[in-house]
């Protein structure tokens, strides 16, 4: 041995929460010796521990302190201008074969990429603290919650962790001491934050994650993406459950009867605003409350398909929420709140575009410089984000820690098309429902780097998050649906479809509660719908569409499907599934075929 092994960090007691199992203990002198850190600091989760952090990140300019009457406990921090998004073009995922990872996916040699790596981690954390956090996935007593240890040499991240994970010694409790159980193994360093050395890699099959070179919220909390997606899409299919981009909420009528749905939509298309959606004053006495807000783990019982959250926080869009678009979210931030990349008003609060009333006539940008209202640039970035404590949403659903989950009565995909797909439609059946799921496609966003507004395919909103083949993650949602004898009914949702003028044709936000409303009608054997090629349309009256100030042009043209922008669209999915190679199960393709044999009727 070279090196000593580093001192613990701090020394009076804080900081110092040890886990037992011997596995999780070699790992972390494993990974100690490689990255020589100064110190260790074994992270237990607590309020002292989190309050002592968050000193020490306001002296070295980590965090910035926020005005803490407008907005208590609450702080700001700036990642670099160059980290700001996921880089999907760095992640891998490292399986033994090429063929395991697919065609959507980058895929980059095991044995290759952990020497890589360990050269760039070595000798690191030199001069830094090595924090280790213990997480938990999901509620304490649920069969499909998760256990991972994440290394890193952030302060930020641990600040996020802990809102975001079940962390410290609820974690350390459920791994107990078995050498041989299921764990994550997570190592993070920011190196120097240069998008060069910039990787985010995935060895399913080791059930570990190793991140480097950022220190961006989805690259590096590897709880979120990495575990609950990348790998626990993987480690769902051998064990027969789903790992989802998906929210969950609860929607109750005034009766008291509740459905539970879950929605994929990709990143930034509105899962956080429809999870905390607020019914219209039409639709008093209904009630939607959140379980989830970015990500579903579902298993099958008695037939049914239940969902849990995994999550312990949300970690969301900033720009555009407002008191009218999202008043819940709103709320949950308005105190307790870590904020990332907005702008920082002269009295200490915080400004985004979007947010209610004036801007302010002077702040200090996302990137640190002066800004005023006459300025070109954004005050916040576009991908600036929130994490806050789900406990802090005012419509948090009673069942969020329930174990088994909530039953799922419909799951609808969605994505941000400013043409062809209509608001609401839905399919005649499972396999059909999946085929709306992988033919997809969305309007690229801020929340990875790359080009904004571009239409790509983005299977059940899992292209940058399926840790395995495509193809056999579509064979796992439609065996999945054989083991279901009371499958939730599938639908598509899109919120974003525009008239000539370039303007939204749907209001969208609370107003997505017509829609909402007409698909739990459809649940519970009520709702009208028309059959066309695309599946089950509603009319214009079978939406409940009173009090809401929308032209009736406009109505009919969001519920229709115009047959050349579909002939269009049809060419569009053969195209994706052409480009797989070959991946695609036989099933689909014949949905696609009798998709287009349905147009010529
Ligand atoms: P990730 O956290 O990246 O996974 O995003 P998300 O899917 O949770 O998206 P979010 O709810 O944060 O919304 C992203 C953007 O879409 C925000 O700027 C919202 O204002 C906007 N948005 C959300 N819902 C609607 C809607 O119904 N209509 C319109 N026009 N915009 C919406
Ligand atoms: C997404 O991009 O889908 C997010 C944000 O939820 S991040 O955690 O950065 O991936
Ligand atoms: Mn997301």
């Amino acid at each position: 041995m070279n090196n000593p092994a580093p001192a613990i960090f701090p020394p009076n007691g804080i900081g110092d929460a040890r886990p037992t199992n011997q596995a999780v203990l070699d790992w972390v002198h494993e990974i100690a010796t490689l990255t020589e850190p100064e110190n260790i600091f074994w992270c237990d989760g607590s309020d002292r521990e989190n309050e002592f952090l968050i000193a020490e990140s306001l002296k070295q300019n980590v965090l910035i302190k926020l005005n803490q009457e407008k907005i208590p406990h609450s702080y700001l921090h700036r990642s670099d201008p160059n980290d700001v998004a996921r880089v999907e073009q760095f992640t891998f995922v490292c399986t033994p074969t090429k063929e395991e990872a697919g065609p959507t996916n980058n895929w980059s040699e095991p044995k290759q990429t952990y020497a890589k790596l360990r050269g760039l981690l070595k000798g690191a954390m030199r001069g830094r603290t090595m924090f280790v956090i213990p997480y938990m996935m999901g509620p304490a007593d649920s069969p499909l919650s998760k256990i991972g240890f994440e290394i890193t040499d952030s302060k930020y991240v641990v600040l996020n962790m802990r809102i975001m994970t079940r962390m410290g010694e609820i974690a350390v409790k459920r791994l107990g001491n078995d050498p041989n159980a299921e764990w994550n193994r997570g190592v993070h360093s920011l190196l120097d934050i240069n998008a060069e050395r910039r990787f985010i890699c995935h060895f399913p099959q080791d059930n570990a994650i190793i991140s480097v070179g950022s220190g961006y919220g989805g690259n590096v909390l590897l709880s979120k993406k990495c575990l609950a997606l990348r790998i626990g899409s993987y480690l769902a299919r051998t064990q027969g459950w789903l790992a989802e981009h998906m929210l969950i909420l609860g929607v109750e009528s005034p009766e008291g009867k509740k459905h539970y749905v879950a929605a994929a939509f990709p990143s930034a298309c509105g899962k956080t605003n429809f999870a905390m959606l607020i019914p219209p004053r039409h639709f008093e006495g209904w009630k939607v409350t959140t379980v989830g807000d970015d990500i579903a783990w579902m298993q099958v019982r008695d037939g049914r398909l239940y969902a849990i959250n995994p999550e312990n926080g949300y970690f969301g869009v900033v720009p555009g929420t407002s008191c009218k678009s999202n008043p819940n979210a709103m709320r949950a931030i308005s105190h307790d709140t870590l904020y990332t990349n907005v702008a920082l008003a002269d009295d200490g609060d915080v400004w985004w575009e979007g947010k209610d009333g004036d801007p302010p006539q002077h702040a200090i940008d996302w990137r640190g410089n002066d800004w005023t209202p006459a300025s070109k640039e954004k005050a916040a970035h576009p991908n600036s984000r929130f994490t806050t404590p789900m406990r802090n949403n005012p419509a948090l659903d009673p069942d969020v820690e329930k174990g088994e989950g909530v039953p799922i009565s419909a799951i609808i995909f969605g994505g941000r098309r400013s043409d062809t797909v209509p608001l609401v439609y839905e399919s005649f059946n499972w396999a059909h429902g999946v085929y709306l799921g992988a033919t997809m496609a969305s309007e690229t966003t801020a929340a990875a780097t790359g080009a904004v507004g571009r239409v790509r395919r983005d299977p059940m909103a899992m292209l940058p998050f399926c840790g395995y083949n495509i193809g056999d993650y579509f064979q796992h949602w439609l065996d999945m649906g054989k083991r279901l004898t009371n499958p939730p009914l599938i639908f598509n949702v899109n919120w974003f479809r525009k008239g000539v003028k370039g303007q939204f044709l749907w209001p969208g936000f609370g107003e997505n509660m017509r829609v909402l409303k007409w698909i739990i009608d459809r649940c519970d054997g009520t709702g009208g719908a028309l059959q066309s090629p695309i599946g089950w349309l509603p009319s214009p009256h079978d939406l409940d569409l009173a009090e809401l100030d929308i032209d009736h042009k406009c109505v009919a043209e969001i519920l229709g499907i115009d047959h050349e922008e579909w002939q269009r669209e049809l060419a569009a999915h053969k195209e994706f599934f052409d480009s797989l190679g070959g991946v695609v199960p036989e099933q689909l393709l014949e949905q696609r075929e009798q998709l287009a044999a349905r147009f010529l009727e």
